[in-house]
């Protein structure tokens, strides 16, 4: 097992739109295994593979108190989506930034899990929030990308400067 390290906004390497999973093998396993242990670590509750500079389509994403309900999304297709609901967003590649943005209420995948297998769920709630959020990263999209350009701004210096700071 191994900590993976997090790209930070405004890290180019965060707008590259990753590729399907061609056939997932052993190599998807083991970096699957350390993304979930990554994003338990950060913590966090979803961890996109663009995150840690792996551009292919693999999420990870656990939303249970327990922290013991991981789920794994491969390739995920979003089938459909309804409603819409208001959500204080954060992101581990947008350190200590948090807020409002609406989401589908529901929405209904498609994907891959670790053993290849195609699966379909429905999520509503956080956990629907948490998909679009990271499918987004697939796409090489932040939520940062929805706020106006003068928040974004500011948010971008914000962190370039506590960036310096940690060097
Ligand atoms: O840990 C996370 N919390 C969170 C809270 C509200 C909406 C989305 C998220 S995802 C985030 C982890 C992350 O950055 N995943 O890409
Ligand atoms: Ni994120």
């Amino acid at each position: 097992m191994a900590l993976l390290n997090i790209l930070h906004f405004p890290d180019d390497r965060l707008r590259t739109k990753a590729k399907p999973v061609d056939k997932v093998t052993d190599k998807h396993r083991t970096l699957i295994s350390n993304m979930l242990e990554t994003m338990y670590d950060a913590p966090g509750i979803g961890l996109a593979a663009t995150q840690i500079n792996f551009h292919e389509r693999i999420l990870v994403i656990d939303i249970s108190e327990e922290k013991n309900e991981p789920i794994v999304l491969i390739n995920p297709e979003l089938l459909e989506k309804e409603g819409d609901q208001e959500f204080d967003e954060g992101c581990l590649s947008v350190p200590g930034i948090y807020e409002t943005l609406h989401r589908a209420e529901k929405v209904r995948v498609k994907a891959l899990n670790q053993k290849g297998e195609s699966f379909e769920m429905d999520a509503h709630g956080l956990l629907a929030v948490c998909i679009q959020h990271e499918m987004d990263h697939l796409e090489g999209k932040l939520f940062v990308d929805y706020l106006s350009q003068l928040k974004k701004q500011r948010i971008r210096k914000k962190l370039e400067k506590q960036q310096r700071n940690a060097m």
